[in-house]
């Protein structure tokens, strides 16, 4: 039988890269088709077949399915909440156009499966914020929060209506090594660890004690995967999956940092992105990903920020420096 074929769709950014990387270690190169509106970010994705595409073109998309026979379709291309709130009109197009032509296809019967991720950003400052359920209350604020409310309910919509089979999960900030992340408001927890090893210092956009749920990229590659995996069965719920890995504030990762870096100093300078962070949750309730499909994060605040350092540090080979 054959296999079925997978695109991902913003393979240059932050969770594609890393995703296209675990895909085609699992399924094979040819597999995985790799696309995204610029050049291939890092060499790795060229090792397959890549694609220039700008979503937003359909007809393209369209092209590129049946040009490889593609099966799944992960859809990561998306405007994040800072920048979309400096450009409002263009996250909703990008956000939720893009999102309708993957759907779309699936109706028409083109291809099989969609993942495709929400984002704690559909909570808002009525929402509960700790231990957030599945279920509650969506004010969200942002108007990357508002297209990835707008998007869970196409998703259940277009399962309920078409039998589409779309999955999905609300990513909490993610954090990788490998590749920068663009235009959120959780990424600071990234850029963190590269002042640190590279300047001993870091001023903080958001205020010490702004506590965010935020996950290790491996974690959130493994979920990504699983729920795309699962039998249809088992994913019962279908607009999206809260998901959890690790709560913390800039105050506490940098203290974490500072055990193995013991000259390194925080300071904290709130600007914009600090009310995008207040309206969002400290911490989030998964149970349900894990009964559904079995999910468990594996890393935690320790062993996160001891892997960061030490794969940051091998890349710039300053492996001696950590402790
Ligand atoms: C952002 O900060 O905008 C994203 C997200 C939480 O979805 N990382």
């Amino acid at each position: 039988m054959e296999k079925d074929k997978m695109l991902v769709i913003g393979a240059s950014g932050q969770i594609g890269i890393e995703l296209v990387m675990q895909l085609r270690a699992r399924f094979g190169v040819d597999q995985v088709v790799a696309a995204d509106i610029r050049p291939a970010a890092d060499p790795i994705l060229t090792e397959g077949p890549y694609e220039i595409l700008n979503v937003l073109n359909n007809q393209l998309l369209g092209e590129i399915i049946k040009k490889y026979n593609i099966k799944v379709v992960y859809h990561l291309a998306a405007m994040l909440s800072a920048t979309g709130e400096q450009k409002p009109e263009m996250a909703w197009d990008l956000n939720m156009n893009s999102l309708f032509h993957v759907l779309e296809y699936a109706k028409k019967g083109w291809i099989d499966r969609i993942f495709w991720p929400s984002s704690i950003a559909v909570f808002g400052p009525t929402t509960p914020q700790t231990d957030t359920p599945q279920f509650t209350i969506c004010e969200p604020t942002t108007v990357y929060g508002i297209s990835k409310l707008a998007g869970e309910r196409w998703g259940e919509y277009y399962h309920k209506r078409w039998g589409v089979d779309v999955r999905s999960l609300r990513y909490p900030g993610l954090i990788g090594h490998r590749s920068a992340p663009g235009g959120g408001t959780t990424d600071y927890a990234v850029d963190i660890f590269y002042k640190a090893i590279e300047d001993g210092k870091f001023e903080s956009f958001l205020s010490k004690d702004s506590r965010l749920p935020m996950m290790y990229m491996e974690d959130a590659i493994k979920a990504t995967i699983d729920i795309t995996e699962a039998p249809s069965e088992q994913i019962k719920i279908r607009s999206a999956y809260n998901l959890a890995g690790i709560s913390f504030t800039p105050e506490e990762i940098a203290a974490k940092i500072k055990e193995h870096l013991p000259h390194f100093e925080i300071s904290y300078a709130p600007d914009f992105r600090q009310a995008i962070a207040d309206s969002w949750p400290g911490s989030i309730n998964d149970e349900h990903a894990q009964n559904d499909w079995g999910w468990k994060a594996k890393y935690d605040l320790d062993s996160m920020v001891k892997d960061m350092l030490l794969e940051i540090s091998k890349k710039k080979d300053l492996t001696e420096t950590i402790s």
